[in-house]
């Protein structure tokens, strides 16, 4: 039975009465390079993949939200749609559904929004790094948006569901919110921030990506937040101490030029790497900061550089020098940026060892998901060897197809008519 023709027999078991009327699909995303840079101000290059969540609803007179779920694992809730909607515990999915509220509520405490009568599914898999929760906001977002009939341009709809889903207590960029909502099938896009700007890329033809879980939740909602948001600060930190040695006056800088104009507005990450080459601003950080903050700033500057350069590789088709730097950006946050985990090398390990052109953790690290990249005709070997070197050595042999995949550059979230 179609996926979908399931969900309106699931919905009217849970819900009763009239039908749904429309549907939402809300892409997952895997993020091909530009790890830890978005909440810097700095790019990334994801793009938006076939596995979705899907969130079937009808329209409610009043301001209450009832959600469920097709997997029974999951609790129904409801809540009103208030500015001030009580969070429940950490890690409970239904989280995300209320940030959506939440957040479109607050915009205009004044106005009283309609709720839904909601049914949620997916098969993005959850605490892997391909963004189910971004996804979930998104998709909660766009059916208020549409029972109230509500006009946002895309990309502010971005800006404003990242801010939304700091809600459920972590404060993570905005590349997840943006290419999910912004998605194009065939293309990969490259996300710079503040102001929001997004720019497709149309990914080779011959070129294949395939993701693989380390079954290794790394569960933002739980454990890994602390970790997350820890990298958050001492980026912040080590962005402070860069300040203070730019300062006239200051020593060290070595780098000359590069002093700021007293009274200027003090510069995050990109105004830095305006101003001075990475390169210099390595060698400036190595005279300015110590242990770990150095080890953060470098993984941050080079990654970005890693970005600008990859755009390019990807747009000549390049797939060697896209697979080097992919290899690039994993050393990076393996040894710099710390965020990688024993589970995710032997992933790697065992991509490369199968012909990947390159292979990397994707998403915040800690666990979840690398992606590599290859051609066309090296993936069954890729998958294979992954399957035997990872997979098969950890005794699992069915249901493989949920754990590792080639995902397709697919189109952003939409509103469909049931
Ligand atoms: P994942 O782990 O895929 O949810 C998180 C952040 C991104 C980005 C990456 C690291 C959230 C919702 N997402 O992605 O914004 O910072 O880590 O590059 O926090």
């Amino acid at each position: 039975m179609d996926p979908v023709e399931r969900l309106c027999q699931e919905f009217q078991r849970q819900f009763g009465g009239a039908q749904a009327t429309r549907w939402v699909r809300a892409p997952g995303r895997v993020n091909l390079i530009g790890e830890h840079t978005d909440y810097n101000g700095l790019p990334v290059f994801p793009m938006a993949i076939q596995r979705e969540i899907r969130l079937l609803f009808r329209p409610r007179e009043d301001g209450v939200v009832r959600v469920g779920n097709a997997d029974p694992a999951f609790e129904p809730g409801t809540f009103g749609l208030t500015d001030e909607i009580p969070p429940r515990p950490q890690g409970d999915w239904r989280n995300y559904v209320q940030a959506a509220g939440q957040g479109l509520a607050g915009l205009d405490p004044s106005r009283t929004l309609r709720g839904f009568d909601g049914l949620v599914e997916g098969d993005v898999p959850v605490a892997a790094g391909l963004s189910s929760s971004a996804a979930l906001v998104v998709a909660s977002v766009l059916a208020l948006v549409d029972v109230n009939a509500l006009s946002v341009p895309r990309l502010e709809l971005a800006d404003l569901c990242a801010r939304f889903e700091r809600y459920v207590g972590t404060r993570g960029g905005g590349m997840d919110q943006a290419i999910c909502l912004a998605g194009r099938e065939g293309h990969a896009f490259r996300i710079d921030f503040e102001p929001l700007r997004m720019e497709p890329t149309a990914v080779p033809d011959g070129w294949r990506f395939v993701v693989a879980n380390t079954l290794v939740r790394a569960e933002k909602s739980g454990p890994a937040r602390e970790a997350y948001n820890t990298r958050t600060r001492e980026c912040r930190e080590a962005l402070e101490q860069i300040r203070r040695g730019l300062e006239p006056g200051s020593r060290p800088p070595k780098a000359r030029g590069a002093e700021l104009d007293p009274g200027r507005e003090l510069p995050g990450y990109p105004d830095l790497l305006a101003r001075l080459p990475a390169s210099e601003l390595v060698a400036l950080a190595g005279q300015a900061l110590d242990g770990v903050l150095l080890k953060r700033f470098r993984h941050v500057i080079t990654e970005a550089t890693r970005v600008e350069e990859a755009q390019r590789a990807m747009a000549r088709a390049d797939l060697d020098r896209f697979g080097y730097l992919m290899c690039a950006s994993h050393e990076s946050l393996r040894d710099d940026y710390e965020v990688s985990h024993e589970a995710l090398e032997a992933l790697v390990d065992a991509a490369m060892e199968g012909g990947a052109a390159g292979a990397r953790l994707t998403g915040a690290g800690f666990g979840g998901c690398i992606v590599a990249l290859c051609s066309e005709d090296a993936v069954g070997r890729v998958m294979e060897t992954i399957t035997d070197r990872y997979y098969r050595r950890r005794g699992v042999d069915r249901g493989l197809e949920k754990h590792l995949l080639a995902v397709r550059p697919s189109d952003g979230a939409q509103v469909l008519a049931l």
